[in-house]
């Protein structure tokens, strides 16, 4: 059986999640706690070289990287099919998986690790400077948006990887403006999946 070395709170292993449950593939989920640092084990460090989470363990095929994983997924369980079946639509969807790893997550790793700390000892404009720049990210996806119900057209990987992040807006109190109306709508899109609550843990 597939084998996930995941974390509930984490944003990149909930991606992984939330991929499998859609795929319908059963899973066993090995807890590596980040608060005690299990991820820099010894034994960990030989799955991931570089002491993070998710990895996925598929009957002795070992990878990381949450994107390499999903991507994996995909390619050798195509049914359901989580990428659009055009290269246009396929490299859309690789953009948007982009922008999120590497311009709009990083953000919520600063508030996640912010909230962390004792509240006397955050760093206030480190948090204000996440919420601005989680609200740009907004920008971005408003405009991708306009004229298709998901970021590549049809659901996919995209989108899965923002689902996370969507979670996660409540407990840091960022609201998406009404004047974002389609990545509102994309939202509670997103939200209504099954796979959004199931995801969670
Ligand atoms: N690019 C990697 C990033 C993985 C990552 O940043 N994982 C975080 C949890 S979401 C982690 O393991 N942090 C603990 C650490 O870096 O020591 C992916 O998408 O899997």
């Amino acid at each position: 059986m597939i084998k996930l070395y995941t974390f509930p709170p984490s944003t990149n292993s909930r991606k992984v999640r939330i991929a499998l449950i859609e795929k319908g593939l059963e899973f066993e989920r090995v807890n590596v706690d980040l608060t005690k640092r299990e991820q820099k084990s010894s034994d960990y460090l030989k799955l991931h070289p570089f002491g993070q989470i998710p990895a996925l363990d598929d009957e002795g095929f070992i990878l990381y990287d949450s994107t390499v994983i999903n991507e994996y997924l995909e390619d050798e369980y195509p049914y359901p099919p989580l990428m659009p079946k055009d290269s246009e639509g396929r490299a859309r969807a690789r953009l948007m998986e982009d922008f999120r790893d590497s311009h709009f997550n990083p953000y919520f790793v600063h508030l996640i690790q912010e909230i962390r700390k004792p509240e006397g000892e955050r760093d206030t404009q480190r948090i204000e400077n996440a919420k601005g720049e989680i609200t740009k990210g907004f920008d971005r996806i408003e405009m991708e948006l306009e004229g298709r119900e998901y970021l590549a057209n049809s659901f996919s990987l995209a989108d899965i990887a923002f689902m996370p992040n969507i979670d996660l807006l409540d407990r840091f109190g960022i609201t998406v403006d009404a004047k974002y109306q389609n990545t509102g709508a994309w939202i509670d899109r997103l939200k209504g999946r099954p796979s959004f609550a199931a995801s969670a843990t």
